[in-house]
C-alpha cells in the first residue's frame, strides 16, 4: 500500500489526496506537524530535501515529492480513468498551468499560516526561531516562517495576495472554462486537482465574495461540481481554520 506523509490542510497534500481517492487508491497516513517541524527532521529531508510535504512512498519504498509530478506518476501507473488529456499538446498545457499554479502558493501562504501555524511560531523565543530557521531548506520558506513568528503580513499585503489569487487563478479559470466544463475541456484532469486546494481557501477565507455566479459564473459552477465528486468527500478537504 502506498504510504503517504501529508498535512490535512496541506494544499500540496489534498491534491495528492484527491488524486489517490479519483484513482480508487488507499494509502497508510503518516501526518507531518508542520508546527513542529517534523518536515525538516533529517530523515525527511533526506527523502524530501526541498523540506515540504507531501511525500508518497511507492508500494516498492522508492519515495516522490511535489504533488503535481506525484498526481502524474499515480495517473501514468493507474492508467483507467485517465487525469491527464489524451495528446502531448494537451499534457504540456496541463503542466504549465500546474507550475504556474504552484507559482501562486506564497499569495496563500500569507492567509494560511496565519492560524494553526502562527499561533506555536509566535510563542517560540528568538534562539529557538534562529534554530529553526538553520534547518528550513529554502530562502523563501525562511522567509515565510519569519514573518509568521515575528512580522506578520499587513492587510496591504494580504490585499496584494488576494488581487494576485483573484487575477492569476480566478479570472484565468473563468476563462479557460470557456471551452468546457473542466479547465483542460470535456476532462477532468489534474489541472482541476491542481486548482481544487487553492480554490478551497479563496471560497472560505480568503475572497468568498469573488466566488459568487456574479463575479466569476463559470468558477462557481466548476466549484459546484468538483465538490459533487465522489472523490472530494473521500480526500477530506475539510475547512483550513479551527473556528
Ligand atoms: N510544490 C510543492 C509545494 C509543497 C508545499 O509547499 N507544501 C507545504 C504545505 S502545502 C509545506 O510543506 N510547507 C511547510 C514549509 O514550507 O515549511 C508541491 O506541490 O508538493
Amino acid at each position: 500500500m502506498y504510504v503517504l506523509y501529508h498535512g490535512w490542510r496541506s494544499s500540496a497534500s489534498r491534491r495528492v489526496r484527491l488524486c489517490l481517492a479519483e484513482k480508487g487508491q488507499a494509502f497508510e497516513s503518516r501526518i507531518i506537524d508542520l508546527t513542529k517541524m517534523e518536515h525538516h527532521a533529517p530523515a525527511f529531508l533526506k527523502l524530501n530535501p526541498n523540506g515540504v510535504i507531501p511525500l508518497l512512498i511507492l508500494e516498492d519504498g522508492r519515495s516522490l515529492y511535489e504533488s503535481g509530478t506525484i498526481c502524474e506518476y499515480l495517473d501514468e501507473t493507474h492508467p483507467e480513468l485517465p487525469l491527464r488529456p489524451a495528446d502531448a499538446f494537451g499534457r504540456a498545457e496541463m503542466r504549465n498551468w500546474i507550475r504556474h499554479v504552484d507559482g501562486l502558493i506564497g499569495n496563500l501562504i500569507i492567509f494560511n499560516w496565519a492560524h494553526s501555524m502562527a499561533k506555536v511560531a509566535t510563542q517560540w523565543s528568538d534562539a529557538e526561531l534562529a534554530e529553526k530557521l538553520k534547518a528550513v531548506p529554502s530562502k523563501e520558506r525562511r522567509e515565510a516562517w519569519m514573518r509568521t513568528a515575528r512580522k506578520p503580513y499587513t492587510e496591504e499585503e494580504r490585499q496584494e495576495a488576494r488581487d494576485k489569487l483573484r487575477v492569476g487563478l480566478l479570472d484565468r479559470m473563468e476563462a479557460m472554462l470557456a471551452q468546457g466544463a473542466w479547465l483542460l475541456g470535456e476532462r477532468y484532469s489534474i489541472a482541476d486537482i491542481a486548482a481544487v486546494p487553492f480554490v478551497k481557501r479563496i471560497d472560505e477565507e480568503i475572497a468568498p465574495d469573488e466566488m459568487t455566479a456574479a463575479r466569476h459564473p463559470r468558477v462557481h459552477d466548476w466549484w459546484k461540481a468538483i465538490q459533487a465528486r465522489p472523490a472530494f468527500a473521500v480526500a477530506k478537504i475539510g475547512p483550513f481554520t479551527d473556528a
